[in-house]
């Protein structure tokens, strides 16, 4: 294990039973009639699907690069999570990618309908509010619906659905990426500064290095996507070439997306530079763009 990989494993096993912990919490009590068991049946399964976690360790972290202790930034990893987890729910839909297989799971709508998926996920954007709103955090609240909202993911996701039924501008590709990857990993690095209670300049340092760490965890998710197995990934692959999607690497092969690829985690890495504390997330960006899952 090299030294990022130690950092980041020590991380995990410090934060993740937080986090686990408090993410099934808000819908582990009975529901108010049974009837609705089905619902909370079809949120937890999402929930306890074993996803890589990486928007809530993020925010604790950057709450932690800014001197603060990570537990007061855990309404932000929770909120951002169920965001997370909501936009994979309706993306695995029918009308959106149309994917059977999730974290090597059948998707939701596979288990519980197209009906049920889709409350689901309304169920989990609602409650990511709601946990803001407890925390009487404004700011947090308005940061969030600009990463999920239609200006962020919801616009992003909208411009690929666009890309597919016409002969696509591979200038839009960074954009699509941008919005439906990059705006949530912002707002999941500024939560955590706003929770921290940072000046403007860490937080927009934060951001910044959310957003460019996003763009780079999707060119290597579109590399995994060309060169892996469904059965190692635990969700379908190639299904992007298949749909005649633009890609970094249908734009531009694999050896020009993992250049890109190195390029924009570097400029990552130097959004870093003047925290007070940026060790953790350092290690976390070369861990990420380096992962095999
Ligand atoms: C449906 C509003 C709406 C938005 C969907 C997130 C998204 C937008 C679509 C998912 C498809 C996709 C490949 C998005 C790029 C971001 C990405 C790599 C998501 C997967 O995130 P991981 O790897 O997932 O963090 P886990 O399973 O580990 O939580």
């Amino acid at each position: 294990m090299n030294d990022f990989a130690l950092l980041v494993a020590q991380d995990q096993n410090r934060l993740l039973p937080l986090i686990e912990k408090e993410l099934v919490a808000r819908f582990q009590q009975l529901p108010i009639h049974t009837s609705l068991s089905n619902l909370q049946g079809a949120i937890k399964y999402s929930l306890e699907a074993g996803g890589k976690r990486v928007r809530p360790m993020l925010c604790l972290l950057a709450c932690e690069a800014c001197g603060h202790a990570a537990e007061s930034a855990l309404p932000g990893a929770i909120a951002v999570e169920y965001v997370h987890t909501y936009s994979l729910i309706h993306d695995d839909l029918p009308a959106m990618d149309n994917d059977d297989l999730r974290r090597g799971k059948p998707s939701n709508h596979k288990v519980f309908g197209e009906g049920q998926a889709i409350l689901a996920g309304d169920a989990l954007l609602t409650e990511a509010f709601a946990i803001l709103a407890e925390a009487k955090n404004s700011m947090a609240g308005s940061c969030l619906a600009r990463g999920a909202g239609w200006l962020g993911m919801v616009g992003g996701q909208s411009l690929d659905l666009q890309c597919e039924n016409q002969a696509s501008d591979p200038h839009l590709l960074p954009i699509v990426h941008q919005l439906k990857t990059g705006k949530l990993m912002r707002t999941a690095l500024e939560l955590g500064g706003i929770f921290a209670e940072a000046s403007s300049q860490e937080i927009s340092s934060l951001g910044s290095f959310g957003e460019a760490l996003g763009l780079a965890f999707q060119i290597k998710d579109d590399l995994l996507d060309a060169t892996s197995n469904a059965h190692h990934l635990g969700k379908g692959t190639q299904k992007d070439q298949q749909r005649g999607k633009l890609t970094y690497v249908s734009v531009m092969g694999i050896e020009k997306a993992e250049a890109a690829l190195g390029q924009v985690t570097q400029d990552a890495l130097e959004h870093l530079e003047g925290l007070p504390n940026p060790q953790a997330l350092r290690a976390w960006a070369h861990h990420l763009t380096k992962r095999a899952l």
